[in-house]
């Protein structure tokens, strides 16, 4: 049996295989409900055959969203259309997941295809907070407001409701979004947080925010869960986040009880010009930290070829593949690959409905 197609468990959680849905905003919703768009999306890779499915970037507070487009978990009558999504994903094998976050300066953007800018408070806009009034710059040249100590500790809570909320809709693997230039890694890199008290300054007040609000969010998560977190791991940018205080971040959020690090990278700068863009990009670094930190990993980045995927799992360069772009081009890429890999039976992946009639 191909490694990728075996079975992966986290805590009380079993994946059917270690190919993993990543989060990806549709940027289709309405006052942050899911729609028929997300039950169609969702619903398809579930039945695609992916062993997790993590819902997109869905907002802890409505001025978290990125777009006034965005899912969002920050009012309990979004649980009930939530759990319409979770509920088709467990029927057909997928552990659902959901990745809970908040924008920060880059909150309050048009879709990507409406011009990924800042929208003018007078075009249905919102003032946009962040640990230091610093715009992200480009396209997103809102200031915003820095936030208080009290801002700091409201923020935090919507990430505890947002996860009690998640639970009450059914899903299994929650992702805290520490990512890609947003609010938590804004308090995470020099290159966003000029604070001066206990939140900004040193390695040990940058991470603050994240500790507490990771540890927060674990007193209401079931031990038997998995609670995980994206980090961007390095900003490519002098002065910014390296690897090597990731893994000390990394470290400490284990110890808070943090049971798989989901390993990405940058965004919190408009120049992406030092990132190093090819196949998989992200393995090295996925491999050195798994290895240092003897904690579960995740990796995703520019894997499209079901090899690649393959061997990155075979050679324990990390446990799970994340695939996105490439999801969207084919829901059925767990299916593919296991035909490409040779897994027997790989009809079988399918459902019932379709395998019956597909041979191999
Ligand atoms: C959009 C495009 C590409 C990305 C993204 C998004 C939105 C949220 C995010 O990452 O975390 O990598």
């Amino acid at each position: 049996m191909a490694s990728l197609f075996q079975e992966f468990r986290l805590k009380d959680v079993v994946l059917r295989n270690r190919i993993v849905v990543s989060p990806m905003c549709q940027y289709s919703s309405d006052n942050g409900f899911p729609n028929d768009w997300h039950f169609v999306h969702l619903g398809s890779r579930a039945v695609g055959g992916a062993g997790l499915i993590i819902v997109e970037a869905t907002a802890v507070s409505p001025e978290g969203r990125i777009s006034p487009a965005d899912s969002g978990i920050y009012l309990d009558e979004h649980i009930q259309p939530f759990a319409r999504l979770s509920e088709f994903m467990k029927q057909h094998g997928a552990v659902p997941g959901i990745q809970i976050a908040h924008a920060g300066r880059k909150a309050s953007a048009n879709k990507p295809w409406e011009g990924d800018n800042h929208i003018d408070n007078l075009q249905g806009g919102w003032d946009t907070i962040a640990p230091s009034p610093v715009a992200f710059g480009g396209n997103l040249t809102k200031v915003p407001k820095e936030m208080s100590v009290a801002d700091i500790d409201h923020i935090r809570q919507s990430f505890v409701n947002s996860a009690q909320r998640a639970l009450a809709a059914g899903y299994e693997w929650l992702e805290l979004h520490f990512a890609h230039g947003y609010l938590a890694h804004e308090f995470y890199s020099p290159l966003a947080n000029q604070r001066t008290d206990q939140y900004g300054g040193s390695f040990e007040n940058r991470i603050r925010f994240l500790l507490e609000t990771f540890t927060a969010v674990r007193n209401v998560w079931p031990e038997r869960l998995p609670l995980t977190a994206r980090l961007s791991v390095t900003d490519w940018i002098e002065g910014g986040v390296t690897v090597e205080e990731s893994i000390e971040l990394a470290r400490l959020l284990k110890q808070a009880g943090l049971d798989l690090l989901d390993i990405s990278h940058g965004f919190i700068t408009p120049d992406i010009s030092q990132v190093p863009w090819g196949p998989g990009f992200m393995i090295p670094i996925a491999s050195r930290m798994r290895r240092e930190l003897d904690l579960p990993v995740g990796v995703g980045w520019m894997i499209v070829d079901p090899q690649q995927a393959e061997d990155a799992v075979q050679h324990g360069h990390t446990d799970l593949v994340l695939l996105a772009r490439e999801m969207l081009r084919d829901p059925y890429w767990p299916y593919h690959a296991a035909v490409k890999l040779g897994v027997y039976q790989a009809a079988e992946i399918l459902p019932v409905q379709y395998a019956r009639a597909v041979k191999r």
